[in-house]
């Protein structure tokens, strides 16, 4: 077989059903083998390399099953950098394909080599955001490649992995023999060891103000129903990270949505308050943490930690836990089910706690609930995230981008599943939203997919356009349009004297707000679009867009001088941070709890 062969038929075997790539000399190759095999694997070309690989990224999220990426030698690879450092922090795994020069013309200097230190030099540039670089120089190489880059790809926390396939790697001949498929995510799973577990229940039966702390390793290890059950016969609230969403139903009384400077408040109170918290498959990143300063959402050591992990590497690495278990959450759930079946609890004691965690819940809505109703023009971001909330159907997936948006919909949103509500969380690359959304759609045709992107992220990807139009991929993009990088303009005013500079989008010395207009933008590409700037017509525009089945996108005025109130802190030192706007720091007292 041809070395192309070998990859394609190795992707086929493991049931890839796509690959997202991006045409250059470097990979013809392939491409010419991918051609003999489209009849059982299916190319997607987007004008892109980073929307390829954000939309493998998602789609791994939707489903979690991986597809593959394929990009050229040099310039086209290196624009892949970006969204496998987003996939490598969110934990997302993809097949990142990349072309290089022919092994003979290695240290040569032929065209789009990269060898200033050594030749062929790409996995040294993509090295430190994939779990790791493979880079077979022979064909007989690739079996052994393939195997170990798509098994390495999906075990313990899942996440990017590069091949780096010189050109005749492609065309060259060998007799060889293919290898077996990677086991699938969660094929195989860690548990904790009978004593972990029983030091775990017995902390979590004599807490008095215990929480959960869900991240999105309990979403990848598809632990849904083990954490619904077991926060339903234990009566423990749960925070959730933002990709950790939806894996309780977030209408659930016992959700108490996000935590940190952007979280709701119930979730900053319970978090300071508790006296344990056990954090599963989350990590206390700064903005899930207020940036470790104690008393804002957490107070450890104060507090008594449970924390559970696959990857030893977050286990202490910002609060050294009681009990550290380095286990999969869904066997961690389950093994906690089985040995609270056992001893039976009884649950009075927390009575004070939930009465604590309702009381907070109803401040909460009391202080947020009327912006939730005001209409305006340009409309207030309240609005924008009700109206979706009212609009999409359980079951839809929301592809979120970053900025001043996003925050409002870690703040607000109630994903009803987990695996609908898409995040760039750890790196927070813009252009995730816009253009993951594809993938996610690709994912699950029969679900409505809806992107909430800033205008800043949108125009990063405004191709998107048309790769939705030359494949008839039905999403529909909710550009929240404010006229700047929002968030940053935000940071800007907040820590410089209220002075703003490079941050909005302005036109000519009077700094008359400009933005291009994205409906005819839309348009202009095949696309229908409209452009809402009355709050009344929001949520018809955005019934209507989702029922038309097909690539739609709402310009979606929005004020930018509403800001999300905080509940933590956010500090990048040595710059101050600023108290919450809604309420208050709380220090318990120094000694640990008991
Ligand atoms: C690729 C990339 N460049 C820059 C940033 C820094 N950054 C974070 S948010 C943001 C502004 C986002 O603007 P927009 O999409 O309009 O969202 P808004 O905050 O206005 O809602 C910027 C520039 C980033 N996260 N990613
Ligand atoms: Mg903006």
């Amino acid at each position: 077989m041809k070395g192309a062969e070998v990859i394609s038929e190795y992707l086929i075997d493991s049931k890839i059903p796509y690959v997202f790539g991006l045409c250059g000399h470097g990979n013809v190759g392939i491409l010419d083998t991918l051609y003999q095999a489209r009849d059982r694997i299916t190319l997607v070309s987007p004008r892109h390399e980073q929307v390829a690989a954000h939309m493998a990224d998602a789609y791994f999220r939707v489903r979690h099953e991986p597809v593959a990426t394929l990009t050229s030698c040099g310039p086209g690879s290196c624009n892949i950098v970006m969204p496998l450092a987003l996939a490598l922090s969110d934990s997302s795994a993809l097949l990142a394909i990349t072309a290089n020069v022919p092994t003979s013309q290695f240290n040569r200097s032929p065209f789009q080599e990269i060898n200033k230190h050594f030749q062929a030099d790409f996995p040294n540039i993509i090295r430190p955001v994939v779990k790791r670089s493979f880079q077979p120089t022979r064909v007989d190489m690739l079996p052994l490649a393939l195997r170990q880059a798509t098994t390495t790809m999906l075990s313990g926390r899942p996440g990017p992995v590069n091949l780096d396939v010189p050109f005749n790697v492609f065309q060259e001949e060998d007799d060889v023999e293919m290898p077996r498929p990677a086991p699938v995510l969660n094929a195989q799973r860690s548990g904790a060891s009978p004593d972990e577990i029983a030091a775990c229940v017995d902390l979590i039966l004599k807490a008095k103000r215990p929480v959960i702390f869900v991240g999105h390793g309990v979403t990848l290890s598809e632990a849904s129903r083990e954490l619904t059950e077991f926060v339903h016969r234990m009566q423990i609230p749960v925070i959730s990270s933002p990709n950790g969403m939806g894996t309780l139903d977030m209408t659930d009384p016992l959700s108490l949505g996000f935590i940190g400077r952007n979280g709701a408040y119930p979730a900053n109170e319970a978090g300071r308050h508790a006296d344990l918290v056990i954090a599963i498959g989350a990590r206390f990143d700064d903005r899930s943490a207020s940036s470790w300063m104690p008393g804002y959402s957490w107070n450890f050591p104060h507090t008594k930690l449970i924390h559970v992990d696959v990857d030893p590497a977050e286990l202490g690495r910002n609060y050294p836990p009681d009990i550290g278990i380095l286990a999969d959450a869904r066997t961690f759930l389950r093994q906690l089910l089985s040995e609270t079946e056992k001893r039976s609890p009884k649950r009075d004691a927390l009575k004070a706690w939930l009465a604590d965690i309702d009381a907070w819940q109803r401040e909460w809505e009391k202080f947020t609930k009327p912006n939730f109703e005001i209409h305006a023009s340009p409309i207030r971001p309240e609005r924008v995230v009700a109206d979706c909330q009212s609009v999409l159907p359980p079951d839809a997936i929301l592809c979120c981008d970053v900025g001043v948006n996003h925050n409002w919909y870690m703040q607000f949103w109630k994903a009803r599943h987990p695996q609908a509500m898409l995040n760039s969380w750890g790196f927070s690359g813009m252009g995730f939203g816009a253009a993951g959304a594809l993938g996610a759609k690709l994912a699950a045709p029969d679900r409505p997919v809806v992107s909430v992107t800033g205008d800043g992220c949108f125009a990063m990807v405004p191709h998107v356009l048309c790769t939705a139009v030359e494949y008839n991929i039905p999403v529909v993009w909710v550009v929240w349009n404010n006229f700047g990088w929002v968030s940053i303009r935000d940071i800007q005013l907040g820590m410089f004297g209220g002075r703003e500079h490079g941050t909005m989008f302005h036109q000519g010395a009077n700094k008359t707000p400009y933005n291009p207009d994205f409906a005819a933008w839309a348009r202009g590409a095949g696309v229908e679009a409209i452009t809402v700037t009355k709050s009344q017509d929001l949520k018809g525009a955005l019934e209507h867009a989702i029922k038309a089945n097909k690539p739609y996108l709402l310009d979606v005025h929005v004020d930018a001088e509403v800001r999300p109130p905080s509940t933590g802190a956010w500090q990048l030192p040595p710059t101050p941070h600023k108290e919450p706007v809604f309420g208050k720091r709380y220090l318990p007292d120094i000694a640990p709890a008991k």
